[in-house]
């Protein structure tokens, strides 16, 4: 029961389960894994996929020989567990270089090889099969008002994702790009902060159907927002190309948690919404086994990750079948809500005396919505009290 399986589609990033603890405060608390051995201990967990960051798998710097050989003991260990690569992103942030950013840093040559660099990572994610290219752009941003021009920088930006496409295009590849929003943390603001300006800087690129968002639970949690809202205008936008799966309390530091931990109840209607609204694409975890847990806790972390997911599909699955939820959903009107306000159009509309003449506000203001009833069902069926 709740065993994992490759058709759930759960992937880790390298530098999930890789994280050696390393934070502002104090220094690493875990030795480095190697990506052999994490893509072993993921499959043999139930994971069907890794993603990665180029420095991830091949150190800053490397020359091409070591480049090389990092790569063919990465892809022996995909075939030797039938571990497939969905997705594929660059490290943007690390070195010292991107201070100050990368596709937006004020200095050009800086930008240019931040361009060079993800161009070389996007090769090899094709090589491997990658559908899906990330950007997190974690050190866009700024400090102090002066030190960005947010306008120039987000021309900066859409040339960068126009180069990108192009090369795409060019290539042959069949790769999407997936914009991953955070508010800040590492700068102190962050551009394109939440999925919501990611989707509308989407729209002012050259090819927009080949950008989506790759949104992250703790991301738009650390700035306030409501999780699942913010995946349900993706999904209706048709951009909802990846998601990072994490857990987050409050509005705080990146926490990074286990998926599960943090908002629960946030974490139900997410795997309501995206079971019910059909997403296909991986159930991707992006946590930080907390740096008080040696190696056995980083896979008990990693594990519960899969295992919380697939426990909330099930209660979610039996709050939705419950006889009980739809009468208090037929009750609460969703069904009303489903149905267009004017099907009879504009001219329907004015004709009706009914919808404005004789419409009784009174009447209508007086009707409860009994949403308190229904929520309480969500809430014992995620307590499984029912
Ligand atoms: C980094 C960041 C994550 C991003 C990764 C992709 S790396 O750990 O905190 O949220 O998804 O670059
Ligand atoms: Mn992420
Ligand atoms: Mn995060
Ligand atoms: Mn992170």
């Amino acid at each position: 029961r709740y065993q994992p399986v490759p058709e759930d589609k759960f992937s880790f990033g390298l530098w999930t389960v890789g994280w050696q603890g390393r934070d502002p405060f104090g220094d690493a608390t875990r030795r480095a894994l190697d990506p052999v051995e994490s893509v072993h201990r993921l499959a043999d967990l139930g994971a069907y996929g890794v993603t990665f960051h180029d420095d991830d798998l091949i150190p800053f710097g490397s020359g091409a020989i070591e480049r090389e050989a990092a790569v063919k003991r990465f892809r022996q260990a995909l075939d030797a567990t039938g571990t497939v690569v969905p997705m594929a992103t660059t490290n943007l942030f690390t070195h010292p270089v991107f201070k100050d950013g990368a596709f937006t840093a004020n200095d050009r040559d800086i930008r240019r090889f931040a361009l060079r660099k993800t161009l070389r990572n996007i090769d090899l994610a094709a090589e491997l099969g990658a559908r899906t290219y990330v950007a997190w752009g974690g050190r866009e941003g700024a400090e102090s008002g002066a030190a960005k021009d947010v306008r120039a920088a987000l021309d900066r930006m859409k040339e960068a994702f126009d180069l990108l496409g192009q090369y795409v295009i060019e290539q042959g590849y069949d790769l999407r790009f997936a914009i991953e929003p955070k508010p800040n943390e590492p700068r102190g603001d962050i551009l394109l902060p939440t999925v919501g300006h990611a989707l509308a800087f989407i729209e002012r690129l050259e090819r927009p159907e080949l950008y989506g968002v790759n949104p992250e639970v703790g991301h738009e949690q650390m700035a306030g927002l409501n999780f699942p809202h913010g995946i349900a205008q993706a999904l209706w936008a048709g951009k909802l190309f990846h998601i990072d799966l994490n857990g987050q309390s409050g509005i705080k530091y990146d926490q990074d948690l286990r998926f599960g931990a943090g908002d629960l109840r946030s974490a139900f209607w997410l795997v309501d919404l995206l079971e019910t609204a059909g997403y296909d694409g991986p159930r991707h975890f992006d946590f930080k086994p907390p740096r008080t847990e040696d190696l056995d806790g980083v896979w008990a972390s990693a594990a519960s990750c899969m295992r919380n997911y697939l426990i909330l599909k099930e209660r979610a699955a039996a709050f939705r079948s419950d006889p009980a939820v739809q009468d208090a959903l037929h009750a609460a009107r969703l069904d009303q809500l489903a149905r267009p306000t004017a099907e009879d159009g504009l001219a329907g509309l004015l004709a009706d005396a009914t919808a404005y003449e004789t419409f009784d506000a009174e009447a209508a203001a007086g009707r409860g919505m009994a949403f308190e009833h229904l929520d309480q069902l969500a809430l014992e069926h995620l307590l499984g009290t029912v």
